[in-house]
């Protein structure tokens, strides 16, 4: 039988919610980017499956040489473990975990009896080598990243340098029958692609202090617009959703794809934007976003409280510039979405409020203006906040079934201040309906996107007036979420 290899993409709870079709995997699929080519890959997405175990069963075979998951650090590592577990009772094949939060945390995940090997960060030259030496028979240990167990106990593999993303084949889209992620904003299809890892910043709740040893590497715009291109021959889109960690922080290159996108009579939406970026762009410049189709750019914003995006965050830009760069967007077509996290260490619950009211602030400068939410700040490993509460004595999850439950809507900094914590969880959840989210991305059905938008000048009063119990709306849709499972 010939070799293969199978990679599970785990479910992600509610966040595909509010979006018409899920997000594509695209850590498995650019894991795959090297061995895709010299060994069958094969892919189950537990998101897309009607029946996930049986698509895996069809997958797996005597061929199979390993199976590799993938997780961020939440929900999907409970997922991941429900995979995991089927997995392991289909086949003998080891279980190789990658992906961010086994990168972060890969001795814990080894502990785990699930887990045999866990690449670490960047998977396409590790995952090739590891499939390689596994297909030949031989010993797995001393592959650079690989992480190996001996008598249950995890060794630590040396150091694989960071990938020159230049030189590298373009994520394996060709596996995933990319119809079913055809995801679109304001009815455009969008294709997501990553031109560039990593960003030199050093914002203290970010990964990629750790994850990217803050190194920025990206393609050439020639390279980018090469293989979109290439893509653009092959699948249906409209937009390009740049994944990149931060696109602007080279803002020659940046403009360039954009230019070049125009060429192709291609839009695209932005990531990873912050406020000091936007003071960098003059008024032609952003003109040229929008004449280019730029029709989404995202800012992190994180907190309307300078003491907070100073010494908590380690954000550059104070509020006034930030009030005075978010109203440049005023009357223009481009979206700007603005992410505002809730509930940090030392923030009191005054500061809390005006962060909230920050984003109210925003939403009144425009129909433009989106906040996704306010996200209850967790403590991700691998940024200096985490670091530093670890220091300080602050218990974190030991086991993967505990990160699992380690939710982005639970405040876990606050589990001893019970009013608090259901203060912080009452308002994100409300938060979730403050802008059209349902309309761009066309989510749900009709009835449902009427709904969303009927209660969201109720969700707007009960934040301003701090309104947030009796809160019924919740266990109503808890009871559509468990409806739509
Ligand atoms: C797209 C995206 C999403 C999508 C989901 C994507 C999906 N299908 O899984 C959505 C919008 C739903 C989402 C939601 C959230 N996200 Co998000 N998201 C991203 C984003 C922008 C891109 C991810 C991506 O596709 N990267 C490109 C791929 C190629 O990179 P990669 O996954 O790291 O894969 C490489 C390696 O990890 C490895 N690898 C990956 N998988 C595997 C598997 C195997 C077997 C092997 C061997 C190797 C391997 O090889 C790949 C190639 O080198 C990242 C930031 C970023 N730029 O990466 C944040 C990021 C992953 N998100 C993050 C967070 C915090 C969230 C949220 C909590 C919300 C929030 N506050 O933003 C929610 C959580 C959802 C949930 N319920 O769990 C954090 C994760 C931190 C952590 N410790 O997990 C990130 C890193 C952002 C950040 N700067 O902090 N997100």
């Amino acid at each position: 039988m010939k070799h293969n290899i199978v990679l599970l993409q785990p479910g992600i709870g509610d966040m595909d919610m509010f979006r018409d079709r899920p997000t594509p995997p695209l850590g498995p699929l650019a894991a795959a980017a090297v061995i895709c080519r010299e060994m069958e890959v094969r892919l189950v997405d537990q998101r897309v499956e009607r029946d996930w175990r049986a698509a895996l069963a069809a997958a797996i075979d005597g061929g199979t040489v390993l199976v590799g998951l993938t997780a961020m650090t939440g929900r999907m590592i409970f997922h991941a473990l429900e995979m995991a577990r089927e997995a392991r009772r289909l086949t003998a094949a080891p279980l190789v975990w990658g992906g961010i939060h086994a990168s972060l945390l890969p001795e814990t995940t080894l502990a785990h009896e699930l887990a045999d090997y866990v690449v670490e960060g960047e998977g396409e030259l590790a995952l090739a080598e590891l499939a390689r030496r596994l297909a030949a028979g031989t010993d797995a240990a001393g592959i650079p990243g690989v992480w190996t167990k001996k008598d249950g106990l995890p060794l630590p593999p040396e150091r694989r340098d960071l990938l020159e993303i230049g030189s590298l084949p373009m994520a394996a889209y060709h596996l995933a029958g990319m119809e079913r992620y055809a995801q679109t904003y304001k009815g455009r299809r969008m294709f997501f692609y990553q031109s560039g890892r990593g960003c030199p910043c050093r914002c203290a709740y970010c990964y990629n202090r750790a994850y990217n040893r803050g190194r920025l590497r990206e393609k050439t715009a020639e390279r980018a617009l090469a293989e979109i291109r290439e893509l653009r021959g092959r699948y249906d889109f409209s937009l390009v959703y740049f994944l990149d960690d931060n696109f602007f922080i080279d803002q020659r290159r940046a403009m360039a794809i954009l230019a070049g996108l125009k060429e192709m009579g291609l839009g695209s939406v932005l990531q990873g934007v912050d406020i000091e970026t936007l003071a960098r762009l003059t008024d032609a410049d952003l003109d040229f976003l929008e004449s280019a189709g730029v029709v989404r750019l995202a800012v992190g914003v994180e907190s309307g409280v300078d003491r907070v995006r100073r010494d908590v965050l380690n954000k550059a830009g104070d509020l006034r510039l930030a009030r005075e760069q978010l109203a440049r967007f005023r009357g223009r077509r481009i979206d700007v979405l603005c992410s505002l996290i809730v509930g940090l260490p030392t923030e009191t619950p005054a500061e809390m409020r005006a962060s909230m009211d920050f984003g109210l602030w925003i939403l009144d400068l425009g129909p433009n203006f989106r906040i996704p939410q306010f996200y209850i700040f967790s403590p991700y490993p691998g940024t200096e906040i985490y670091d530093r509460l670890l220091k300080d004595g602050v218990r974190f999850p030991s086991r993967l079934e505990e990160w699992g439950r380690y939710e982005w809507d639970t405040s876990h900094m606050h589990a001893g201040e019970p009013g608090l914590k259901d203060f912080l969880e009452r308002a994100c959840f409300v938060s979730r309906f403050l802008d059209r989210k349902m309309d761009d991305y066309g989510a749900g059905s009709a009835l449902l996107r009427a709904l969303y938008n009927m209660y969201r000048p109720v969700a707007r009063f009960r934040l301003k007036n701090n309104f947030l119990r009796p809160l019924p709306e919740r266990l109503a849709y808890e009871a559509l979420k468990s409806l739509r499972k």
